[in-house]
C-alpha cells in the first residue's frame, strides 16, 4: 500500500534474536509495526485501513468500504488455516492437513473470493 501511494519506506526485517528486545518495547507486542514520524502503529488490519483511506482505495462509499472489509476479513479466514499448518510442529499432522486444506479448503475459498 506504501508503494502504491508512491510513498517512500524503509521495510525493516528483524532476526529472531532481535525480537525479544523489539517486543518488549512495542505496545502490543507484535508485527507489523509502521512507524510515522517517530511514532509506532501496529495491527495489520488498521494499518492497511487507514493506508487504504490516506491513498483513496477505500472504496468510494460507506458500502464499497464495507464490501473491502468483507473481502479483506475472508481472505485473512483462508490466511488463519495456512497460518494453522505454518505453525504445527508435528510434521505428521502438518503434512496432513496441508494435504487436507489444499485438497477441501483453499481452492474452495479462493473460488468464492475471486468470484
Ligand atoms: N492482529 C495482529 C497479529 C499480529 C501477529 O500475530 N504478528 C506476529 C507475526 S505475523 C507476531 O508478531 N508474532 C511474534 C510474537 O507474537 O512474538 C496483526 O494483524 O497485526
Amino acid at each position: 500500500l506504501l508503494a502504491y501511494g508512491g510513498q517512500e519506506f524503509e521495510d525493516v526485517r528483524y532476526s529472531f534474536e532481535d525480537w525479544p528486545e523489539i517486543k518488549a518495547k512495542n505496545s502490543f507486542g507484535s508485527l507489523p509495526i509502521m512507524e510515522i514520524d517517530g511514532k509506532k502503529y501496529t495491527q495489520s488490519f488498521a494499518i492497511c485501513r487507514y493506508l487504504a483511506k490516506k491513498y483513496g482505495i477505500n472504496g468510494d462509499n460507506e458500502e464499497e468500504a464495507f464490501e473491502i472489509d468483507e473481502s479483506v476479513y475472508f481472505l485473512n479466514d483462508i490466511r488463519l488455516k495456512a497460518a494453522e499448518v505454518f505453525s504445527e510442529s508435528d510434521e505428521e499432522r502438518k503434512e496432513k492437513k496441508h494435504e487436507e486444506y489444499s485438497k477441501n479448503i483453499y481452492p474452495d475459498k479462493l473460488e468464492k473470493l475471486n468470484a
